[in-house]
């Protein structure tokens, strides 16, 4: 489910510079190696997972197709966290092509369910705009999803893979030790940060961030806001507070607004993505823990239902553990291969 840095940015005319120290992306007889040791880390850092679809598959499911066959699927990929609507759809179209007679035995049976998973979690764009200088991407999501977390791991990566000059702007300003936990992430990352006084006004921040990064000509800003319930009116019109401050002091900003949905947290990870989509226009998901369950599912039940993409998978606490997401492993993954 894991793809190649230098693809997951739409850099536009900025060429990726040499990477300060990191793995080089631009030689192609690295890249097949390069490939299998990432999907080796992938399957370790999954290792924990057991997926209901993967034993429901490995025990002969699609040996014989009928009405039974169908109906395990189903519950097999509702137990994944697919979600009702999404479920019902890939398993009509699975069954529909069958009877046509478009595909026969257990192994065709089960490349076409992996096409069909893949084409779902991948119909929109995932490619994450980096086009502008700077680019200012918003982190949203509810409490303790993975925001903070996943801003330092992307501008370690940003920095390591892309040689992007990364600023980290502290919008979460509610707790002093929020701050704190960023300016830990954007030392491990070699990045700079712009911080405020705690109950500083997170508007303020991510404007000086953007003007910071525009007077040293940085190329990404990175803001990370304060965790909100979904259902908090009050908070979702703060979120869109700070991005129309943002838009003030760069009207193409937020290039970006990315939210963490946590993987293990199941259907209720739809209603918060359409929630922070009403208010904020919600660009790209980056689904986190994904190293914690074999659920997962819930990617396709926000692509499909939502419209929405992922663009990048936690796999992990560390900083290296960010993937950028390719829906074709994701799909291989999800049914447990
Ligand atoms: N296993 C695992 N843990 C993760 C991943 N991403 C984040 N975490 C952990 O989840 C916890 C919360 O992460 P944070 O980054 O602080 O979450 P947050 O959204 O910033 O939280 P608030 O600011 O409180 O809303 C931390 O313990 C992280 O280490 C992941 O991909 N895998
Ligand atoms: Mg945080």
């Amino acid at each position: 489910m894991a793809g190649e840095w230098a693809e997951a940015f739409d850099l536009g005319w900025r060429e990726p510079r040499d990477a300060p120290d990191g793995e080089p992306q631009g030689d192609p007889s690295d890249r097949g190696e390069r490939r299998r040791g990432r999907l080796k880390r992938l399957r370790d850092s999954l290792a924990r997972s057991r997926s209901a679809l993967g034993a429901e598959l490995r025990s002969g499911l699609f040996e014989t197709l009928d009405a039974a066959t169908w109906e395990r699927l189903e519950e097999a990929l509702i137990m994944a966290d697919v979600g009702a609507p999404t479920t019902a759809d890939v398993v009509g179209r699975l069954e529909i092509e069958a009877e046509s007679g478009a595909f026969s035995g257990a192994g065709a049976t089960r490349a076409r369910l992996v096409e069909l998973l893949a084409e779902i979690a991948g119909s929109k764009p995932a490619k994450i705009d980096l086009r502008d200088s700077p680019s200012v991407l918003l982190m949203v999501g509810v409490n303790g999803t993975g925001k903070t977390t996943t801003t330092g791991k992307l501008a370690y990566r940003l920095q390591r893979e892309l040689g992007l000059e990364v600023i980290v702007a502290a919008a979460d300003t509610y707790r002093a030790a929020a701050v704190e936990q960023l300016q830990t992430w954007s030392e491990r990352a070699g990045c700079q940060i712009i911080r405020a006084e705690t109950g500083g006004d997170a508007g303020a921040v991510v404007f000086d961030a953007i003007a910071a990064a525009q007077s040293r000509a940085a190329d990404v800003v990175l803001c990370d806001t304060a965790g909100r319930l979904h259902n908090r009116a009050d908070l979702m019109k703060e979120l869109e507070k700070v991005r129309n401050v943002a838009r003030r002091r760069l009207p193409s900003a937020p290039h970006e607004v990315l939210i963490t949905i946590d993987a293990t947290t199941g259907q209720n990870g739809l209603r918060q993505a359409k929630l922070f989509a009403e208010a904020v226009d919600v660009s790209g998901v980056v689904l986190t823990k994904l190293d914690g369950t074999a659920k997962g599912g819930i990617a396709l039940a926000i692509a499909r239902e939502l419209g929405i993409g992922v663009k990048l998978i936690g796999v992990g606490e560390g900083i290296e553990d960010l993937r950028p997401f390719e829906p074709r492993e994701y799909a291989e993954a999800l049914l447990g291969e």
